[in-house]
């Protein structure tokens, strides 16, 4: 049987400088959606990457005396190496540098061309030889000397050079009439609605290629252009699935299910994309989904630590799993949101320690020391026991319908209101009290308060692999076991069952000068 693909995508990064939190924020997120539909039986491609060409990483270079190849040489493995300690489950990391990747702008490059689309005609404005970049005329200043300077104070001039257009003034009608028939293509609704609006006040052809530098993809048989670093960026999506090769192992993925991105970026994703895709004949990708930004609140983050921005330093300072769940729960996705230490420790230790880590720590040791160790008798469930057990499995069906508009806090709320009320239920069943005068029933009680931590443990893995993994360890849950298929009735625990000794998964967030040892 062939399995339903999934295929997603983040922005591919630009490797200007190191990787910053709100590449983190794309990466966890798309992640997160990622193992979600791996974990539900489908076949996923994951893809992220690093977008090298262009004016911003010449600047850059320029500026640290470096050329735009040695940058991204030196920054590229900053942006794998975040991908690994951020627990990224990516297929594939592409570099917009490789060969691959040429062979595969230059086959759009001729696909839209081929189509009558790509013209050649002049592009003109106020240019900074210095910065190696046009300026619109309100960027400008003319001074008192006489000369126009651009934004990063230098001289800029008039000039007019060669340049490929694509025409996207064609496309104009096609793209509302696909907003219009897919009313998911862009989410959420906000951006959606900007993008409407913005194709519907008309639509200027695109300049797609430059003669002021070479550092890009050189134009196919126009060889002192090289291509605009957004057809070149954009077109990494089918670079990975080996196109132009459209009878290859990977092509199977195409069309995108959702290309992850930047509210910034949606209007390269949502009207230049598509487009280019229309004209080479491809598919269009089925949904494009604009994240909100992420702000510092400002405040320190920690005395010892100091000002904490770097993903790196943020991971080792509160845990993987632990910055993965806030970024997760804490923002609505698709909205723009803030962090600050207290938000972060907060959460860690609300939600996570007191919440699902003690549920987790008082049955498990009581199961240790009350049942030998072993996965408790079942007995016959009562109504609490078949109520809880029940809203364990709903969450799935909750998560899914959440998970495919995107709305990831959403699928993790409902996880988390299975938690509290499991905390409900253990709380009011007592189990510590049945045991002089009902072993049986505090063996039920056991019993259902474990397999509800098996199937929360699963529903978790999307958003905290490493701690899912060693709560469902706790559980003896074997490693074949645990997609979502192995949440109903049909997988549930096996009393008598050994277990291993149980052992904190969710541990308080306690700062250095808190505990009085400093740093
Ligand atoms: O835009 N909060 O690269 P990039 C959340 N190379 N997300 C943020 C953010 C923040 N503070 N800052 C940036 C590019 N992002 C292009 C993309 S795709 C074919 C080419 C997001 O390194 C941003 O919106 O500037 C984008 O989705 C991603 O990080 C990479 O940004």
């Amino acid at each position: 049987m062939t399995r339903e693909t999934f295929y997603i995508t983040t922005a591919i990064s630009y490797p200007n400088g190191s990787p910053h939190i709100g590449h983190a924020y794309e990466l966890i997120a798309t992640d997160a959606l990622a193992r979600f539909q791996r974990l539900d039986g489908k076949d996923v491609m994951f893809l992220t990457g690093t977008d090298e060409h262009g004016i911003k990483m010449l600047q850059t270079a320029r500026k640290e005396g470096l050329s735009a190849r040695d940058l991204a040489e030196r920054n590229t493995p900053q942006f794998q190496r975040m991908a690994e300690v951020l627990g990224a489950s990516n297929d594939d990391f592409i570099r917009t540098t490789e060969e691959r990747h040429r062979k595969a702008c230059q086959a759009i490059w001729k696909a839209m061309a081929g189509n009558g689309d790509i013209y050649l005609g002049s592009y003109s404005g106020w240019y900074s030889v210095r910065d190696e970049a046009y300026y619109g005329e309100e960027e400008t200043e003319l001074r008192e000397d006489g000369v126009r300077y651009g934004p990063q104070g230098t001289p800029v001039e008039w000039v007019e050079e060669e340049s490929y257009f694509f025409r996207l003034s064609a496309y104009q009608e096609r793209l509302l009439k696909h907003y219009e028939e897919n009313p998911d293509f862009i989410g959420p609704a906000e951006r959606r609605n900007e993008i409407v609006s913005f194709v519907r006040s008309g639509l200027r052809d695109l300049s797609i290629s430059r003669t002021t530098f070479d550092w890009g993809v050189p134009v196919p048989g126009d060889e002192k252009h090289v291509m605009y670093v957004w057809v070149d960026a954009l077109t990494n999506y089918i670079t990975a699935l080996g196109y132009p090769d459209t009878h290859g192992e990977r092509w199977r993925y195409w069309p995108a299910d959702v290309h992850v991105i930047g509210k910034d970026i949606t209007r390269f994703h949502a009207v230049y994309w598509p487009a280019f895709l229309m004209s080479a004949g491809l598919p269009l990708p089925r949904r494009v989904f604009s994240h909100g930004f992420l702000f510092n609140r400002g405040e320190k983050m920690s005395k010892s630590v100091g000002n904490v921005v770097d993903p790196f330093t943020l991971v080792e300072h509160y845990g993987l799993d632990q910055v993965r769940y806030f970024f997760l729960r804490e923002v609505p996705f698709g909205q723009d949101g803030s962090y600050s230490h207290e938000a972060i420790a907060g959460r860690i230790n609300a939600d996570l320690a007191n919440d699902l880590g003690n549920l987790a720590q008082r049955s498990l040791s009581m199961i240790a020391k009350n049942c030998g160790g072993k996965v408790p008798a079942r007995g016959t469930l009562a109504e609490p026991d078949k109520t809880i057990l029940a809203r364990a499995e709903a969450a799935l069906a909750a998560g899914r319908e959440a998970m495919g508009r995107q709305a990831i806090h959403a699928a993790l709320a409902a996880v988390f209101e299975v938690v509290a009320e499991a905390n409900r239920y253990f709380a009011g069943e007592a189990p510590w009290a049945l045991r002089k005068t009902d072993p049986a029933r505090m063996e039920t009680v056991l019993y259902t308060t474990a397999e509800v931590l098996r199937r929360l443990a699963i529903l978790c893995q999307p958003y905290m692999p490493g701690s899912a993994a060693r709560l469902l360890d706790l559980l003896a849950v074997p490693a074949e076991g645990r997609t979502f298929a192995d949440i109903g009735e049909a997988h549930m625990l096996v009393p008598g069952t050994p277990l291993p000794p149980p052992a904190p998964v969710f541990p308080r967030h306690v700062e250095a000068e808190e505990t009085g040892q400093g740093s």
